[in-house]
C-alpha cells in the first residue's frame, strides 16, 4: 500500500507513524504530508528517512490511503480532492463525522458497514471511542435507555501548544496560552466551543457520535467535558441505565470477553484504570464497574483510554487494516 499521512509532523501524526511501524502495516511507499512550512523536512520511519511534501504533491502522487490528521479546514478542503485521484481517506478531524454521506467508524462496532465506494471515512472523536467501546457490548445485551458522562480529558488532546502551556506554568514561565486559564492546578469545564445550546462541541460529538456509531438514535445521552493538567489519556465517569436488569459479574465478564477491553476492577488490590498507566497503549481500560444504588437497572463505570492512541491513531490504522484486510482499498 502507498500510504500518505496528512499531518505527519503533529502530535497525532506523530503517534499514527508508531502505529504504523509497530503493527508492520503493509506500506510499499509512505508520503508524509504537511503543510507548506514543514515541506521538504526529513521524517524516520522504520530506519528510512523520508521527505515531507506538500498536498498538492501528495494528490497528484494517488496514494491508495491517506490518514488524514490535519485540523478540520484541511480535511475539508482536502480529502475530496484526494478522493477524486482514487485514494481512500480516513479522516480523524470532526469535518466529516456527521454527514449522513459518511461512515463513522470504530472497527471492532460497525467496521462491516464499509465498502469499497466509501472513499472519505470519518474516525470518531477520542472521547466516544473510548466510550462506545465498552457502550456497545451491553447495548447489545441490556439496551442501554441513557447515558450520563463526565469526562477528565488530557491537554494532549488540545494538542502541543496546551502541553507547552503546561510546561511554561510549571517553569513559572510566560508564554503562549492554549487554554483562556491557567491549566495547572485547574480544571476547566470547557472542551472546544461552546454551541448555541450552551453546551461545549466536545459534548456534543459524545452525543451524536454514539448514536451515529452505535446505530441507535433512540440513546439518550448527557455529557460533560473537563480539561485536566494530565498527559497519556482521558478519563471518564459513565453512568448508564439499561431497559432490562444486569448482573454487575456478568457485565465484568462480558468486557472481560470484548476486544480492545481491558477490564481493570479489583478492589482489594487498588485496582483501577488511570491515565498513567493507559498511556501508550492501545487497549480501553474499565474499572469501577458498580450498581447505581439510586435508580433501578443503572451502572457506574470509570473508563480511561490513551486519547492519541485508541481515540485517534490507533482507531485509524484499525480502519486501514480492516480496507486492506477486506480488498476495500
Ligand atoms: C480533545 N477530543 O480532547 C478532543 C481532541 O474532534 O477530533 C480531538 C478533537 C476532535 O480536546
Amino acid at each position: 500500500m502507498r500510504v500518505a499521512v496528512v499531518g505527519a509532523t503533529g502530535m497525532v501524526g506523530e503517534v499514527m507513524l508508531q502505529v504504523l511501524a509497530e503493527r508492520n502495516f503493509p506500506i510499499t511507499e509512505l508520503i508524509p504530508v504537511a503543510s507548506e512550512k514543514s515541506v521538504g523536512k526529513e521524517i524516520e520511519f522504520k530506519g528510512n528517512n523520508y521527505k515531507v511534501v506538500g498536498l498538492q504533491t501528495a494528490v497528484e502522487m494517488r496514494p491508495d490511503i491517506a490518514l488524514f490528521s490535519a485540523g478540520g479546514e484541511t480535511s475539508l478542503a482536502w480529502a475530496p480532492k484526494f478522493a477524486e485521484a482514487g485514494t481512500t481517506v480516513i479522516d480523524n478531524s470532526s469535518a466529516w463525522r456527521m454527514d449522513p454521506t459518511k461512515k463513522l467508524v470504530v472497527p471492532e462496532i460497525n467496521a462491516s458497514e464499509l465498502t469499497k465506494d466509501d472513499k472519505i471515512i470519518a474516525n470518531p472523536n477520542c472521547s466516544t471511542i473510548q466510550m462506545v467501546m465498552v457502550l456497545n457490548p451491553l447495548h447489545k445485551k441490556y439496551n442501554v435507555k441513557r447515558v450520563i458522562v463526565s469526562t477528565y480529558q488530557s491537554i494532549t488532546g488540545t494538542g502541543v501548544k496546551a502541553v507547552q502551556q503546561l510546561e511554561n506554568e510549571y517553569g513559572g514561565v510566560k508564554g503562549e496560552m492554549a487554554y483562556p486559564y491557567p491549566i495547572h492546578r485547574n480544571a476547566i469545564p470547557q472542551c472546544d466551543v461552546f454551541e448555541d445550546n450552551g453546551y461545549t462541541k466536545e459534548e456534543m460529538k459524545l452525543v451524536r457520535e454514539t448514536q451515529k456509531i452505535m446505530g441507535d438514535r433512540s440513546i439518550a445521552v448527557t455529557a460533560t467535558a473537563i480539561r485536566i493538567p494530565v498527559v497519556g489519556g482521558h478519563s471518564e465517569a459513565v453512568n448508564v441505565e439499561f431497559s432490562t436488569d444486569f448482573d454487575v459479574n456478568e457485565v465484568r465478564a462480558l468486557l472481560h470477553n470484548t476486544s480492545g477491553v481491558t477490564v481493570q476492577d479489583n478492589l482489594d488490590t487498588k485496582t483501577y484504570p488511570m491515565p498513567i498507566y493507559a498511556q501508550g497503549k492501545d487497549d480501553v481500560f474499565v474499572g469501577r464497574i458498580r450498581r447505581d444504588e439510586s435508580q433501578p437497572n443503572t451502572l457506574n463505570m470509570w473508563i480511561v483510554a490513551d486519547n492519541l492512541r485508541k481515540g485517534a491513531a490507533t482507531n485509524t490504522v484499525q480502519i486501514a487494516e480492516y480496507l486492506v484486510e477486506n480488498n476495500l482499498v
